[in-house]
């Protein structure tokens, strides 16, 4: 069973948005071509859902600064600016993203007092998500063991939410694989991405490329022009 998961493709981390990653917005037509491809049994979209009053905004802490860190009982926190408040604008997933492609989707960081960057737990790894029980139970459903089970995960930031979410999933024994041209990072200290990806395949996480797994195009023929 291969499953693509999509993560946090929304307003807020695309330019224009509270918290843009750069050409955030890139990872959209690479996000689609993959969901139309037939390459997965299975497509799940995470979303980062935060009340407006939550841990990890820089404006809910007196005279912190946007990306300065604090210590929290979890470890250290980065402070954001204020980003993907349920219900808002922000939240929603990037309008061109082809979400009739989406069968399931996972909100995450939903808790006042700690963050959750990957899709199956938060940052103290205290509470999970649906994501874990999704995936188990629709492998069930098609009869299909869990070592046969393979997570390609892309989306944004790949420094942040995608290599917590691949970390977690690679940690939890599922084969995993990051698509590394349907991602963006936020790269706060340039080479956050090249630390993020070396780190990730020590734990097993392959890095791949969308053309290495959409199926093969059939090389177009010359068109013909009959008398
Ligand atoms: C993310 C920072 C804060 C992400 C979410 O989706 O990568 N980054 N919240
Ligand atoms: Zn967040």
């Amino acid at each position: 069973m291969k499953v693509l998961i999509l993560v946090d493709i929304q307003n807020d981390f695309c330019p224009g948005g509270a918290l843009p990653v750069p050409e955030g917005d890139h990872v959209v037509p690479a996000a689609n071509t993959l969901m139309r491809s037939g390459a997965f049994d299975l497509v799940v979209a995470t979303k980062d859902w935060h009340p407006a009053n939550h841990i990890s905004f820089a404006d809910n802490h007196e005279g912190k600064e946007v990306f300065q860190q604090i210590e929290l009982p979890s470890g250290a926190q980065t402070l954001w600016p204020r980003h993907c408040v349920q219900g808002t604008s922000g939240a929603e997933l990037h309008p061109k993203l082809d979400t009739n492609r989406i069968d399931h989707i996972v909100t995450k960081g939903t808790s006042q007092s700690i963050d959750s960057y990957s899709g199956f737990f938060d940052n103290g790894h205290q509470q999970e998500t649906d994501l874990r029980e999704l995936l188990t139970r629709e492998a069930t459903l098609r009869g299909i063991p869990f070592n046969e089970v393979r997570l390609s995960v892309c989306g944004l930031a790949l420094d942040y939410c995608v290599a917590a979410t691949a970390r977690d999933a690679a940690r939890l024994g599922f084969k995993t694989d990051i698509i590394l041209d349907a991602c963006r990072a936020v790269n706060i200290s340039p080479g956050d991405d090249l630390r993020t990806l070396r780190e990730l395949t020590t734990l097993g996480v392959g890095v791949v490329s969308s053309r290495e797994i959409l199926p093969e195009r059939t090389p177009s023929r010359p068109v013909e022009l009959r008398p």
